[in-house]
């Protein structure tokens, strides 16, 4: 038989978006690669997708749905027939909300796929919720603050495009590690650099990407906006500023001046660790460097001034005039770019009344300490909280709660589907149909069903509509089909989006939003209240913060009687081989990983008699986890640096969400991974 191509979209949590090809013989998926045809993909996936098949086929996979026979957290299930799985869901559902209120079920739903169907927004079943008066939930859990402080500074989310960061001259990777979170944007950082740009990497860890970059600053972590208001003091210093700019397309310069001002270079280095005289040449280096790009993604929000951090960083392209300059500007998420009929999917209208809205990073608290009504049911949908959530100790305690219902919809048996009451089985991406597009990028794309499932696995909208019709729910919204729903997302006024149909996303695969070229998104306008970008924000102030852009310092790291008692600072960013926790049961990318890692500064490890390839334990007053040290100078004193990803019941029983705490950004209600502080020692011989 021949063999088809059928094109699709990698649908994981990563700022590219890739647009991949399937292959399909006898009705079998024999190749899945990336599409060559399309301009931010172009042919290469990545080390974790590239064993896409090879994951889907794990024995490991969940293929029926399944009900619990142990305790709750064991993970023991026996397998049961969907009917089974939807009475019992409907059934406890429909009791639920008679006795406590539908705001007593919490739709908990992540970024597993981050599908306009099955996905993202928890849109699969998110008019099912809401005709239902189900409870809100933020997703919270990753770029919430960097939206809230762009979004007062910029007034959008979204920045340049990143394949502009080719015409940069001079290129700041802050606080973002593409090599590992997201490597298709590094052809454009390389070609800028073959028309002679210099990169620079500001990051606490000498990473795969800080060691390829020219220069590499390393600060503390969390005073980031303490380093951009140093070179903003020296660029200012050498009148550099671009007086045109600032009075044409601003607002409150005056003010922010004075700000700057209250930064020199010293002050700067104190804060940060980074050498004055390194803050003074990377300062020079931006004021005579035309046009200079910030990459800046998630790594540097998740402290608790991480929304100041971003509102701060967007202020450099403003002083020198780069936002408008092809190449200048902030390259972070491109998502708020993209204005689907995002009301149209959701159908939040279908409540009758207002719901409280409950806080993806708060998962612990949500389930433990909210009451009015307090959550008896929990659905959970492409997330695992027991693995990315902050305070996993927390999280599990309410999870093990006897009055809680869980279903997890799932495609693996994660440490969360291991408290779940019903599991159901999930279709993969190239199993059920999407609609995509890139947070990294200006793409749509359509995912096209290649295969049939694996055993009784269905798509998530499929299994919303099965529900809706068990619970005898008569809305004709719960039962729209696959192309239906991607119709009316893509049904939106937007100009950019005018002329992207399903059936031409269909036909091409993938297509690129109908912006201006070369595209200069504020050039003109900044859509903030005002129309400029505001250094003073008077909605800032309105909603408790400073008018002012500034420096937040991180609330664990920078507490001096935490730090008597944990000396070190620790960062858990993005892991080399797994996509947050997806990937985690692979064999192949696990045994890759060398399971948790924990780097050590030499005098760090030194100071605690510690010995290169030992096992350790890192642990405050929330908990602990296990890895294999590696002593290294990849990170600086006082910082200890880990990755997320790794699943608690492969690593001992928890991961290194059992130190992080369920705190605030400054704004947002972001998470703090990287506000840490932990002691180390050798681990417990068992
Ligand atoms: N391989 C892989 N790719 C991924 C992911 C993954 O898990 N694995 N996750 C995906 C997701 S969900 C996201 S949100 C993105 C995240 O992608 P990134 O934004 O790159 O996020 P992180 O890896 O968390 O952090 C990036 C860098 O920030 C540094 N950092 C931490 N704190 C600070 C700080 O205070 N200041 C500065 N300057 N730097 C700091 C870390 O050391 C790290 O090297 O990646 C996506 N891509
Ligand atoms: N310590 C620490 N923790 C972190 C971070 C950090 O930097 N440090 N980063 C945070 C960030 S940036 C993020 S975005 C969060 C992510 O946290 P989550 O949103 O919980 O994401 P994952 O842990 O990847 O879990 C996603 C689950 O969805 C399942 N899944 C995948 N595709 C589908 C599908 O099509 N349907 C269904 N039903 N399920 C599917 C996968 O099998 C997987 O178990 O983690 C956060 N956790
Ligand atoms: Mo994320």
């Amino acid at each position: 038989m021949t063999e088809l191509k059928v094109l699709g979209a990698c649908p994981l949590d990563c700022p590219d978006g890739c647009s991949w090809v399937v292959s399909v013989k006898d009705g079998q998926a024999v190749g899945l690669r990336g599409n060559p045809d399309h301009p931010y993909t172009r042919g290469a996936l990545c080390t974790k997708v590239n064993r896409w098949l090879e994951h889907s086929a794990q024995d490991d996979r969940i293929r029926y749905p399944m009900r619990r026979v142990g305790a709750k957290g064991e993970g023991r299930f026996e397998r049961i027939t969907w009917d089974e799985a939807l009475d019992e869901i409907a059934t406890r559902l429909d009791g639920v909300v008679a006795e406590h209120g539908g705001e007593a079920i919490w739709p908990y739903w992540g970024t597993g796929t981050l599908g306009y169907l099955q996905g993202q927004e928890g849109q699969p079943g998110r008019r099912f919720f809401n005709v239902l008066g189900a409870s809100g939930h933020d997703a919270n859990i990753c770029s919430s603050a960097g939206n809230a402080g762009l979004s007062y500074t910029v007034g959008s989310a979204a920045g340049m495009d990143p394949e502009d960061l080719a015409h940069a001259k001079l290129i700041l990777l802050w606080g973002t590690n593409p090599l590992t979170s997201g490597h298709h944007v590094w052809k454009f950082v390389q070609a800028a650099r073959k028309d002679g740009a210099h990169v620079v990497a500001i990051d606490p860890v000498r990473t795969r990407t800080a060691q390829q970059a020219d220069e590499h600053l390393a600060p503390l972590p969390g005073t980031d906006a303490a380093l951009a208001l140093g070179l903003l003091h020296v660029i200012v210093g050498l009148g550099a500023q671009d007086e045109d700019f600032l009075r044409d397309h601003t607002l409150g310069w005056a003010e922010f001046a004075e700000r700057i001002a209250e930064f020199p270079p010293a002050r700067a280095a104190e804060i940060t660790g980074v050498p004055a005289e390194r803050i003074v040449a990377l300062g020079e280096r931006i004021a005579r460097t035309r046009p200079t790009a910030i990459r800046a993604t998630q790594g540097l929000q998740r402290n608790a001034g991480g929304g100041t951090t971003l509102r701060t960083l967007a202020c450099i392209p403003a002083v020198t005039g780069d936002w408008a300059r092809l190449g200048g500007g902030v390259a972070g998420s491109t998502s708020q770019h993209m204005r689907l009929n995002r009301a149209a999917l959701y159908r939040d209208d279908l409540r009758t009344a207002p719901v409280r809205t409950l806080s993806m990073s708060r998962l612990g608290e949500g389930l433990l300490d909210i009451d009015g009504p307090p959550v008896k049911a929990l659905f959970v949908l492409a997330a695992n909280p027991v693995g990315s959530t902050p305070h996993q100790n927390k999280v599990r305690r309410g999870l093990a709660r006897e009055d809680l219902f869980t279903v997890v919809v799932e495609q693996f048996p994660t440490d969360t589907t291991d408290y779940a009451d019903i599991v159901l089985p999930a279709t993969k991406q190239h199993e059920h149909a999407d609609l995509h597009d890139g947070y990294g990028h200006l793409y749509l794309a359509w995912n096209e069903p290649a295969v049939a499932p694996p055993g009784e696995c269905l798509p998530a909208t499929e299994t919303f509509r099965r529900l809706a019709r068990r619970m005898g729910l008569t809305e004709p919204a719960l039962y729209d089909s696959d192309e239906s729903l991607a119709e009316q997302a893509l049904n939106s006024p937007d100009p950019w989006l005018a002329g992207i149909t399903l059936d031409r996303l269909r036909k091409e695969g993938f297509v690129r939003l109908a912006v201006p070229d070369p595209f200069l998104p504020y050039a003109e306008r900044f859509p903030t209240p005002s129309g400029r970008l505001e250094f003073w924000s008077e909605r800032a102030a309105r909603e408790g913060h400073d008018p002012l852009p500034g420096y937040i310092p991180p609330a664990e790291v920078a507490d001096p009687e935490r730090a008597a008692r944990y000396p070190l600072a620790l960062i858990s960013a993005a892991s080399h081989h797994f996509l947050n926790t997806v990937f985690g049961s692979n064999p192949e990318l696990r045994r890759r990983s060398g399971g948790p890692v924990l780097r050590l500064h030499p005098d760090d490890a030194a100071a605690r008699g510690l010995a290169d390839g030992q096992r350790v334990r890192a642990h405050n007053d929330r908990g602990a986890f296990e890895g294999v040290l590696e002593i290294s100078d990849v990170v600086r004193p006082g910082v200890a640096a880990t990755t997320k990803g790794h699943w608690a019941k492969f690593a001992g029983g928890a991961n290194v969400n059992a130190v992080v705490d369920e705190r605030d950004t400054d704004m947002g209600g972001g998470p703090v991974f990287h506000d840490t502080r932990v002691e180390v020692a050798a681990a417990p011989e068992d």
